[in-house]
């Protein structure tokens, strides 16, 4: 007989972007994200005494490809986590998400995982001094990004000038900002459903030696301080400057590294094109970010849902595949769930 627990954990969307690392994961700038409230993973962690034996189930169906990735995670934790090698674990998983949406379920992913190592710590009785602390060190342990899923509305990792308590080993809660982006509305236009040519982490590993990466690091501590100031006045004008910049600069990171390559597709391009359009034309404040992918994440006030989701329909979605988008806002973190939640 196993015993159990479940946490549901969000996704989130990078303002300032994490990319590029040392050590283990520890981040080289600072990034900030807004939690995202429907895209997320629930997890139910099975474990009973045993010898570290792994079994992984993904949307119910036993997953063997996953393993590895889990046993490299509960490596990297055993410090946080000393308790994994004397139990054996059953990892049940479920995106709300398509698996090939192109929306990366490691954040959510290892962030749900943490949590139920935390859990579980706790209920066996050793000391756990901040619950969300561990598990957003652990988190990141599994994915960077995933370090900041941990809390809502947005959350911040890596040191930063401006931010008390902000730390490179897991992300703090941020929430010193106007009520209008603790609502934020954030669309995901689904360019292109297809695996990644190049991952997140060979990605990151092209910032070693890349030319340009002393001063990318600096702007990101720039870019952050003009966001935090942005967002605690509400100035959306330069929120939407510095979100764009982030997004596109990921990306010229990604085509002036050695290999190049470029994730975005014609249709991103597109998208891109007819947000700044619009925003030209009637002076809505819509504006777009990028994850290491081809999708476009759409941001605007929640005010403004209508009139945006109009504009979508109307002239975005020819460019998704299928013509599909997933409609998303700013969340408040993870949920512990008990066995009632689940049916
Ligand atoms: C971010 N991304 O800040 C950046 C921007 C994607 C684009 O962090 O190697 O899955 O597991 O630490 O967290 C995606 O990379 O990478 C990512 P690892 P992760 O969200």
């Amino acid at each position: 007989m196993m015993e159990e627990v479940t946490w549901k954990s969000p996704s989130n969307i990078a303002l300032v972007k994490y990319w590029g690392k040392y050590d283990i994961q520890i981040p080289a700038n600072p990034s900030i994200s807004f939690t995202l409230s429907e895209a997320a993973t629930t997890t139910t962690l099975k474990y009973k005494p045993g010898r570290g034996a792994l079994k992984v189930f993904l949307e119910g169906v036993e997953t063997p490809s996953f393993e590895p990735k889990i046993k490299t995670f509960l490596l990297r934790t055993l410090e946080l986590f000393p308790f994994t090698s004397d139990f054996d674990f059953e990892v049940h998983t479920y995106n709300s998400f398509p698996h090939s949406s192109g929306i990366a379920s490691s954040a959510s992913g290892m962030s749900a995982l943490a949590l139920c190592l935390t859990s579980i710590k706790e209920t066996l009785g050793l000391e756990v001094l901040d619950f969300f602390q561990v598990a957003s060190e652990a988190a990141r342990l599994g994915s960077g990004s995933g370090s900041r899923s941990i809390y809502g509305p947005l959350a911040a990792w890596g040191t930063h000038a401006e931010i008390d308590g902000s730390s490179e080993h897991y992300a703090v809660k941020f929430k010193d900002v106007d009520t209008v982006f603790t609502t934020f509305q954030d669309t995901i236009l689904l360019i292109d459903k297809g695996e990644k040519t190049v991952s997140s982490t060979a990605g990151h590993a092209l910032m070693d030696g890349h030319p340009y990466a002393e001063s990318r690091f600096i702007q990101a501590h720039e870019n952050q301080s003009v966001l935090l100031t942005a967002m605690l006045d509400g100035d959306l004008e330069t929120f939407g400057e510095v979100v764009e910049s982030e997004a596109l600069t990921l990306h010229s990171m990604m085509m002036t590294s050695l290999p190049y390559f470029v994730l975005m597709k014609p249709q991103t391009l597109e998208v891109i094109n007819a947000i700044w359009r619009f925003r030209k034309a009637t002076g809505n404040p819509v504006y777009f970010t990028l994850d290491a992918g081809a999708n476009v994440h759409v941001l605007y006030p929640k005010s403004h849902k209508e009139i945006i989701l109009k504009f979508i329909d109307e002239e975005l979605r020819t460019f998704c595949k299928d013509g599909s988008y997933l409609c998303d806002e700013v969340g408040f973190g993870p949920m512990k769930l008990n066995e009632h939640d689940l049916d």
